[in-house]
């Protein structure tokens, strides 16, 4: 693997930086391995970087029925944050946050990790109350956030609309100082980088078709480039979890909904953190190349449109320049979407399944770029040990036992 450092830098630049080669190969898949995950998105090229370098196990691929980072991870609006309400939702996103910290040393890679704070707005008397009780479960979780007052948002934050006579004037916010965004390609291409140098297999344009199951345990997988045999599968695939997991007769409590996002043309640097104004359904932050990133909630139906559309994009712009109403003039410059997969209670599943061999890692619904990190992590040590530590929480059977996390409220987006 070529290693960035100052010195490669230099001697590139003598070439004009033609001569950096790939980061990854393009490796036919073999016919058997020992453990193989699909999909390769975030969670899933973390999962196989963290289960080859801290487990060894090398025998392995990734199988992306796409280009890898293509789903949802490089569709994403990049917020990090770990201000969630439940003590098993602080354990896994501020895990993440705290590897978000190291990962462009961890990785060789750039991902432009940028701790510029986070805030989250009460508009409402009932939403100041609901985020004050979650600064109080963050201080008893170590998790560093506070109440801010409506000046301090103003003085942080210069051009938020916190007139008294607005139709939901700002009481003041919820305030992760250390929580921020990163390049969501470069999380996806830095995991990929790293596994693929381990001895990891990432094998494009491969899409899984049918999972083998042979009195009960999982023996293989069929795919459009071939059979593939193998005892260990993580399925990873975000919004099409419930026709994989079907393929091994598992029915998920998932359900899929397109979620969009847009961005402006790009101007010169006005926001110094990212706000979410959850009441009105809309946030914002601005990228490195100027761009205002903005989003809003989730389809009101269940749907696999991987795109934007005109109701989303009204809805959510009357929102945004309700709040920030100095961006009225802006053009827009492009609107996506991307297909999350929603559970109940609004918190992800990393777990093993009643298909011996059979893990699932799904449900971070709108927000699970910030988990990436610390989702690859636990879930790599649940597929290749059995240590639940910090996935046991997030377990299918939570369903069927009424264990429900209910992160309805910190989930930030309206859906
Ligand atoms: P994905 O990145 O979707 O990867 C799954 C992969 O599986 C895909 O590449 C897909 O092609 C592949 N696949 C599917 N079926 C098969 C098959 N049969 N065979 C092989 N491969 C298959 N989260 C945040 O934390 N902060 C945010 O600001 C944020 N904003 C968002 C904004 C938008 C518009 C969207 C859509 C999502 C946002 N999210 C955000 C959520 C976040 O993007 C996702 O939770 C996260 O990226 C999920 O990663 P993943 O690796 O599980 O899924
Ligand atoms: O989870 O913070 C989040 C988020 C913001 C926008 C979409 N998801």
């Amino acid at each position: 693997m070529t290693r960035f450092s100052a010195f490669a830098i230099a001697r590139n630049a003598l070439s004009f930086h033609k001569d950096w080669g790939p980061h990854w190969r393009n490796p036919e898949p073999k016919r058997q391995y020992d453990a193989v995950i699909v999909g390769a998105g975030g969670h899933g090229l973390a999962t196989a970087y963290y289960l080859a370098k801290e487990h060894g196990l090398t025998n392995i691929a990734v199988l992306e029925k796409g280009w890898l980072g293509g789903g949802n991870t490089g569709r994403n609006t990049t917020i990090i944050r770990s201000n969630y309400l439940q003590d098993a939702s602080n354990a896994i996103y501020e895990l993440s946050r705290a590897l978000y910290e190291g990962l462009s040393q961890e990785l060789n890679y750039n991902v432009m990790f940028s701790p510029r704070g986070v805030m989250m707005l009460a508009q409402t008397e009932h939403e100041y109350r609901a985020l004050q009780r979650t600064s109080h479960a963050n201080r008893l979780n170590g998790v560093e956030t506070r109440m801010i007052t409506a000046d301090e948002v103003k003085r942080i934050c210069p051009i938020l609309n916190t007139s008294p006579n607005a139709r939901y004037p700002v009481l003041g916010a919820l305030w992760q100082p250390r929580a921020g965004t990163a390049r969501h390609d470069a999380v996806a291409w830095g995991y990929a980088r790293g596994a693929d140098a381990r001895g990891v297999d990432i094998v494009q344009n491969c899409e899984v078709t049918g999972i083998d199951v042979e009195n009960g345990q999982v023996t293989g997988l069929t795919t459009t480039r071939g059979h593939i045999r193998t005892r260990k599968v993580g399925v990873v695939v975000a919004g099409h979890t419930s026709q994989l997991m079907a393929m091994a007769g598992v029915r998920m409590p998932i359900e899929s909904v397109a979620l969009q996002a847009l961005v402006s043309e790009p101007i010169k640097p006005v926001m110094p953190c990212v706000v979410m104004a959850n009441t009105v359904h809309g946030y914002m932050s601005q990228s490195d190349k100027g761009e205002l990133v903005i989003g809003g909630g989730a389809d009101a139906y269940n749907n696999f449109n991987q795109r934007g559309s005109f109701t989303s994009l009204e809805h959510t712009v009357r929102a945004l320049v309700e709040t920030f109403p100095a961006i009225s003039r802006l053009r827009m410059l492009r609107q996506w979407g991307g297909i999350v997969d929603m559970t109940g209670d609004r918190s992800p599943i990393l777990s093993r399944t009643p298909v011996e061999g059979l893990y699932v890692n799904c449900g971070w619904g709108t927000g699970g770029f910030k988990a990436i990190p610390g989702s690859g992590f636990s879930f790599a040590r649940l597929i290749a040990r059995g240590e639940d530590d910090v996935c046991g929480p997030f377990s299918l059977d939570r369903f069927r036992e009424g264990r429900m996390i209910d992160e309805s409220v910190a989930a930030a987006v309206a859906h």
